[in-house]
């Protein structure tokens, strides 16, 4: 152990991938001092966002960054970078990097220890935890903000390694809905889309999604369009997307469902429809009309608060479309009815015959950098490498490519986050193991974690830094290297593979997540079946052979440079894709009709829609939104606060955006500070006055911690993704 221990520190402080690519001739650059000049560039995906933009990082000869520029020949952002990513290294630097690992002692404090004490002592209570309580009393939650490499160690590690039955991670806060929507609709978590769409559709609309903020870069896409297409954004705020929009419907949150239903109903009645397409590709389809007949336009105008004008103009925008494509993010997958809404809009470009060709789709736009990595190899809602744990088949094939006897796979997928933390209210989950997500901030009804720590035999946080909300109230806090110390793969939004790379060292002894895991996983006493994950690059090989026969085949891809070598590269790309070798820059899915089911045709799926869980009501008369803030500040800001840069471009302090009609009813004017009050708790914020939310709905970005004590937990029943979008509240002057 001592010397696994060793080895890994001394390994850390090995060749950064600038130091194995310099060459020579990029030193001639003269008497410049060596500390200022560019020696040479690394490529290397952002860290952010799933938009997944390519950054050209300057590092000197000693292979440290000095600086970096979004590079111009990616084929995703082309050049273009949001404040975020010109930022992304500053945050490595912060004075509050977590150094060594941290373990509270008897005083009640979190004192410094060394990596072997942490891992022995963290495996040490885990494992009679699990001794005393049984396997499921210890949990694990993760992210999908570490590279496709780790995730898949961690979830083999602890599913198959550590018999930890409950493995789930923050991607349920963000795109669960969407892996689910797809995988009923089409069989497989598959988002259709490339770029290019963007650039490519004659009419494109934005369900809950608000691009200009949280997906810039996409919407610099949209901006390259030169068919001067129709941009609809269905959203109840007025947001800075909706201001660039052709059409804006402000419908009542939560109402998407009945406005897509009625969408559906009205394309049919006027014929809009392409039956040849239907009758060839789909399933479900006759139902799906019976269903909708309901959904007229008075049901639908009394529901969503349109006029019927504007419910024909939208109608007749998509039936006159040629390319139409259909984009959502939060607004649709966060929802107590998200799953089926997600459906709602694949229904819409089914029955239209807008999938498979350009500027078409049902795409789902993802959060987290690598948010799409954990979908597949996360190891929580599915099987890792996207099969099913409930498949024999599937699992004796798992265990065999990862070498391991197929009992130790489990036949049910583990509990979803918000079960998890049941589980531990309940007394049956008492340790509880937190990898690069924030939970104490950004859960649903995040107050409720401060008692459920108090539950917790054993809380252990790994993460960049120790001052975290959630890594402050650990018992354990394993120090992390970030975006920037290690490699790996990324997927983004549109299924492409990118690389990130090792350009500066993590701070006092953290280490990257791989090399955690591998601690772990020694003090465990099962190392030796983790023996051929010697690196995260001899981890990419396992992950292509997992890979192998499935949609997501990447077997095709030789390694990191070949990523960098083609502009990234999206799945599916098994083994010689095209015959030629040929690089292929942009591609979608479902050219030829087939879907991923077994029978080839993709699903209509539907269900009456049901009433907000918490309606507004005389006590409670507002109903309070949340979402992203600015472009600068990403989630529970550990990483953008620590930049002066992106500090400066986003407000000091939480405000809450009010209807001035509503602001004069409370007397309030800009600045003013208001309490905010749900049934769960009260904040206080200053009121920024602004038509762009509606009357009797009010708006708070989930940047400050907060936000969450307020919101409801309240999920959807088939993908367990919160609602963080409604619930009621009640504003006062402070
Ligand atoms: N700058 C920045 N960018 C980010 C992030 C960040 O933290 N900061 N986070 C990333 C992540 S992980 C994610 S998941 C994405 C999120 O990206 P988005 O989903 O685009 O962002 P949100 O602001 O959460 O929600 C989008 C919109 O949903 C609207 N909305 C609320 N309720 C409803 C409703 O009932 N119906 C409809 N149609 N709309 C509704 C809100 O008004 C909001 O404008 O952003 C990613 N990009
Ligand atoms: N009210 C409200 N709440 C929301 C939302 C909303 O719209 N409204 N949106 C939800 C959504 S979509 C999301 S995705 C979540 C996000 O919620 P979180 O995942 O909690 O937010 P982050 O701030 O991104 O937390 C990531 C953590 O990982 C750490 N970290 C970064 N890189 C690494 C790494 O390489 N290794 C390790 N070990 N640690 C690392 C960071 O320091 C940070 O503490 O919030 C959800 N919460
Ligand atoms: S748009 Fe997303 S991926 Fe691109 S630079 Fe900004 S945060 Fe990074
Ligand atoms: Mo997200």
């Amino acid at each position: 152990m001592t010397e696994f221990v060793e080895n890994l520190l001394r390994a850390r402080t090995g060749p950064m991938t600038s130091e194995l690519v310099q060459r020579p001739g990029d030193f001639g650059l003269g008497q410049v001092p060596s500390r200022l000049k560019p020696a040479t560039t690394v490529k290397s995906v952002c860290g952010f966002c799933a938009t997944g933009c390519n950054l050209r990082i300057h590092v000197d000869d000693t292979g440290a960054a000095i600086n970096l520029s979004p590079d111009a020949g990616y084929p995703v952002n082309l050049g273009m970078a949001c404040p975020k990513g010109w930022e992304a290294l500053t945050p490595l630097s912060a004075p509050d990097r977590a150094r060594t690992p941290l373990l509270r002692n008897t005083h009640g404090d979190l004192a410094p220890a060394s990596w072997e004490q942490a891992v022995r002592t963290m495996s040490a209570r885990f494992k009679s935890i699990q001794a005393a309580h049984g396997r499921g009393a210890v949990a694990v939650l993760s992210t999908g903000q570490i590279v496709v490499e780790e995730m898949a160690l961690l979830g083999a590690l602890t599913k198959f390694g550590m018999g930890i039955a409950h493995l789930d991670s923050n991607t349920r806060q963000c795109m669960a809905t969407a892996h689910v929507a797809y995988k009923q609709s089409f069989g497989y978590d598959a988002p259709p889309y490339t770029y290019a769409d963007f650039e490519e559709s004659d009419v494109l609309v934005f369900i809950g999604a608000n691009p200009c903020i949280a997906h810039p870069i996409m919407w610099q896409r949209v901006m390259r369009n030169r068919h001067n297409p129709e941009i609809i954004v269905i959203d109840p705020r007025r947001t800075e997307t909706a201001m660039q929009a052709t059409q804006h419907c402000a419908l009542a949150p939560k109402s998407d469902n009945v406005l897509l239903y009625g969408i559906a109903r009205a394309l049919i009645e006027r014929g809009a429809v392409d039956r040849e397409f239907i009758a060839a590709n789909t399933t479900g389809f006759e139902a799906f009309a019976g269903f909708v007949a309901d959904f007229t336009p008075a049901r639908v105008c009394a529901a969503t608060a349109l006029d019927e004008a504007a419910l024909e103009r939208l109608v007749t925008t998509i039936a006159e479309g040629k390319r139409v494509s259909f984009w959502w993010t939060m607004g649709v997958n966060q929802g107590h009815q998200a799953t089926r809404t997600a459906q709602a809009i694949v229904n819409l470009a089914l029955m239209t015959g807008n999938i498979g060709r350009p500027g078409t789709g049902a795409n789902s736009i993802t959060g987290q950098c690598n948010a799409m990595g954990s979908r597949i190899y996360g190891n929580a809602t599915s099987l890792i490498g996207g099969y099913d744990f409930a498949n024999e088949a599937h699992r004796r094939h798992v265990a065999r490519i990862l070498g391991f006897d197929a009992s130790v796979v489990p036949a049910t997928p583990s509990l979803a986050y918000d079960q998890i933390l049941d589980g531990i209210d309940d007394g049956a989950i008492k340790g509880l193991w937190v990898i690069a997500t924030n939970t104490a901030h950004s859960w649903i009804g995040s107050r409720r974690f401060e008692h459920l720590r108090a539950k917790l035999d054993c809380l252990v946080v790994q993460d960049m830094y120790a001052t975290t909300e959630t890594a402050r109230m650990a018992d354990i806090v394993l120090p992390a290297a970030g975006w920037g110390e290690k490699e790996g793969v990324f997927i983004n939004s549109e299924r492409r593979l990118g690389a990130i790379r090792k350009v500066s060292r993590a701070p006092g002894q953290a280490l990257s997540d791989f090399a955690i895991f591998k601690l772990v996983a020694e003090a465990w006493g099962c190392g030796a079946q983790f023996a051929c994950w010697t690196s995260p690059a001899a981890a990419f090989e396992i992950v292509k052979e997992l890979s192998r026969g499935r949609p997501s085949d990447v077997t095709g891809i030789r390694d990191y440079d070949h990523l960098d070598e083609q502009g990234g590269i999206q799945w599916p790309y098994p083994e010689d894709p095209t015959g030629s070798g040929a690089p292929v820059r942009e591609r979608r899915l479902f050219e030829n009709g087939r879907f991923y089911t077994p029978d080839g045709l993709a699903r209509f799926l539907f269900d009456e829609p049901s009433a907000l869980p918490e309606a507004t009501d005389d006590e409670y008369p507002f109903l309070l939104l949340t979402g992203r803030g600015s472009s600068a500040q990403w989630h529970t800001g550990t990483r953008t606060n620590k930049s002066d840069v992106l500090r400066k471009l986003a407000p000091r302090q939480l405000h809450v955006e009010l209807h001035p009609d509503d602001a004069s009813v409370l007397g309030a004017v800009d600045g003013d500070r208001l309490e905010i009050c749900s049934r769960r708790g009260v904040i206080t914020a200053l009121a920024f006055v602004t038509p762009t939310v509606q009357r009797g709905q009010v708006f708070l970005p989930m940047h400050h911690a907060d936000v969450n004590k307020l919101t409801l937990p309240v999920f959807d029943p088939h993908s367990r993704q919160p609602g963080y979008k409604a619930c009621a509240v009640r504003v006062e002057k402070a």
